[in-house]
């Protein structure tokens, strides 16, 4: 089928003006329109992309995620090699340095620019589309991260023209890093749902980005900016302030805190600057970069060990500080994992207190071999949870005790397994009371049922108890229950009993994240309430139609496909639906959620009401007259009025067949 040429252009403009919103957006941080206009174009552009499919281009705005998960990484070799970078720890080696490069090149000129802590990539693009995408690697071969670089919302899929062009090929360079408050926030998701943490943003972008499912990297909050060049042709530029200035104009990210400085005193200032700035920055930092910005006298510095010499990275002190493991002590969270916690002597690390600092895993423990009563380095960089570095085994007295993973429990004394091929121990006992205390934690948590005045040492004692055992057990617990408890009168019993009652309307996505289903978080919980409409309905899910649902990787489906299958669950969700703990007040959502039908002529498979109530329970709405707000009109025997509408309107019609296959079958 031709597309109509009008179609065509309209196509043109929608991406156009979408890309240009993108940009102010996530680029600029200056949006022009309220999301619902942006919402509305990015809506008509998929429409129009669905109807003309053959329209679809992989530099559509509407081609960010979706790309199928990926086998391997194919190794990537770069044009021109990814250096590396020298560093300096302090004024005087810095100071050095700068004589050197005065020596070789006369008054130099520097651009600094703040080292974010993130992953260095490579973007190619060719007339002006993004067309490859890699990490460093060794700095000559790279892994291929196409696919999940496009997820970033600031990389530009298409290049903006510059006085009317855009350069013939591209390859650009910068890093791929998380902001501190993004990676706080997916930590402390992971930690809920008993997934390792990442132990920096660094980490934590790495992890995001060398990920074979790009929906996994989709979910990740990841930013970019770029601040170097490799080949280049159809664009002079001569100076790293070119660079950074033109950069901008085509679309692409760069971090607008850089500066010319001419002078060792400017730099120092500069890094003055930065150092005093660093914790209030939105990204983690290392120290600084410096350039030389003539990109002529770079060629006359050359490199030495895959490093340029006209540039330094000039490093920030380490934040870490030196103190005595009292012991290492063993969590036991939600899921079971047991995580080594090394239990400190308090110290101060850049106007923190830190007395705990954790181990992740076995493996990690005797990595570091860190041992009860060692002397270690602990580190915070930045926002990050506390990390031992290292122990100083030169303090050892001979009193040190190395690590053992406990066979048995620390909490219930259950045996203790570790999966093949997983990091982690666990504990396998599902009565487990240190499971169980963090299991109803969470339920009760402000992003979970929100029970107010269920705090930590009421689910302990409730728990030890013996009064609960289980999610359920809060709904049967009784006001004579409850008062005889220390710390409890008849007034917060009332209240207490109240706030359960009151999270029996508890909207389907929080129920979902509220019940601790291992790699679940909060946008995974939204997704399947999108999906499923009903608790009932996810817990019947198959694993194909989990992950045929976009932004559900494999490791969720198997997830939540094992977490129904097991028997207790089981019995779990059905108690809580018996006990009107179904997820209500959900929006109506489903695989036809926000559509409108409408139907004429008889159904051969179902009646009316059948059809009516099938829609409606995927999420759909019907309606009972055609007007140009109805996305589908569907055709039985003997239509009537509505389908001569229907055409005029031009409303998309539908057999019996393609109806039941839009529901699913
Ligand atoms: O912000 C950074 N992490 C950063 C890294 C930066 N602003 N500039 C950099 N410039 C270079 C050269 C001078 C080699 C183009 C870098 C890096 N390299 C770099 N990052 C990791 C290895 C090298």
């Amino acid at each position: 089928m031709a597309v109509p040429e009008e179609v065509r252009r309209r196509v043109e403009a929608l991406r156009a003006e979408i890309r240009r919103h993108d940009h102010l957006y996530h680029v600029l941080d200056r949006p022009e329109i309220p999301d619902a206009e942006y919402d509305k174009l990015f809506r008509e552009l998929v429409a129009l992309e669905e109807a003309y499919p053959e329209l679809v281009t992989p530099d559509s705005p509407t081609q960010r995620a979706g790309a199928p998960p990926a086998e391997e990484f194919r190794p990537v070799p770069h044009a021109i090699p990814m250096l590396s970078l020298q560093n300096c720890f302090s004024l005087e080696e810095f100071r050095e340095w700068d004589e050197r490069v005065r020596r070789a090149v006369g008054d130099p000129e520097y651009v600094c620019e703040p080292k974010l802590d993130g992953l260095s990539v490579e973007l190619v693009y060719v007339d002006g589309v993004f067309t490859l995408g890699s990490t460093r690697g060794d700095g000559r071969v790279g892994e291929e991260v196409t696919a999940n670089l496009r997820t970033i919302r600031q990389l530009p899929l298409r290049l903006f023209p510059l006085d009317g062009k855009v350069p013939r090929l591209l390859e650009v360079r910068g890093e791929v890093y998380m902001e501190k408050a993004a990676f706080r926030k997916l930590n402390e998701e992971r930690a809920k749902r008993g997934e390792p943490e990442f132990a920096n943003p660094r980490n934590a972008a790495a992890g995001s980005l060398r990920q074979l499912d790009p929906a996994v990297t989709a979910s990740r909050p990841l930013k970019l900016f770029l601040y170097h060049v490799g080949r280049v042709e159809g664009l002079e530029l001569r100076t790293q302030v070119e660079l950074l200035t033109t950069l901008p104009k085509l679309g692409l990210p760069v971090n607008p805190r850089w500066r010319v400085c001419r002078t060792v005193d400017e730099v120092e200032a500069f890094y003055q600057e930065l150092l005093r700035e660093r914790e209030r920055l939105p990204y983690a930092t290392d120290g600084m970069v410096v350039k030389v910005n003539d990109f002529r006298a770079r060629e006359a510095l050359g490199e030495i060990a895959r490093a340029p010499r006209w540039a330094i990275a000039y490093k920030f002190p380490a934040e870490e500080a030196v103190t005595r493991v009292r012991e290492i002590a063993v969590q036991v969270g939600r899921t079971g994992a047991l995580t080594p916690v090394a239990i400190l002597e308090p110290v101060e690390v850049s106007g923190v207190t830190v007395s705990r600092a954790t181990l992740h895993n076995e493996d990690e423990v005797h990595r570091k071999d860190v041992r009860a009563g060692d002397w270690v380095v602990v580190r915070r960089a930045g926002e990050v949870i506390p990390e031992v570095v290292r122990p100083l085994p030169e303090r050892r007295t001979g009193d040190e005790v190395p690590f053992r993973m406990p066979t048995h429990c620390p909490a219930c004394g259950g045996p203790v397994v570790r999966p093949p091929g997983e990091a982690a121990h666990r504990c396998e006992n599902i009565s487990c009371p240190a499971r169980i205390k963090e299991s109803i934690r969470h339920y009760a948590s402000r992003r979970g049922a929100d029970i107010e005045g269920l705090g930590e040492k009421l689910v302990d004692t409730l728990v030890e108890r013996g009064l609960v055992r289980r999610i359920s057990d809060l709904y049967r617990l009784r006001k004579e229950d409850l008062v005889p408890l220390p710390r409890m009168g008849e007034k917060s019993a009332e209240n207490l009993l109240r706030a359960i009652e009151g999270s029996k309307g508890l909207p389907l996505p929080r129920l979902l994240y509220a019940l601790g289903i291992p790699h679940v978080g909060e946008r995974a919980a939204e997704l399947l309430a999108e999906h499923f409409g009903s608790l009932e309905r996810l817990s019947a899910a198959g694993e194909e139609e989990l992950t045929g649902i976009r932004g559900v990787g494999p490791e969720i489906a198997a997830s939540v496909r094992s977490f129904f299958q097991n028997e207790e669950n089981r019995k779990l969700v059905a108690e809580l639906v018996a006990l009107g703990v179904a997820g209500k007040g959900a929006p109506a959502r489903g695989p036809l959620a926000g559509k409108t039908f409408v139907f004429t002529g008889a159904l051969d498979g179902l009646t009316r009401a059948q059809a009516e109530k099938l829609v409606e329970s995927l999420g759909g709405r019907v309606a009972s007259g055609v007007s140009r707000n109805v996305d589908y009109v569907v055709v039985g025997r003997d239509p009537g009025e509505k389908l001569v509408r229907a055409r005029e309107l031009g409303i998309p019609l539908l057999t019996e067949a393609e109806f039941r296959a839009l529901g699913g079958g």
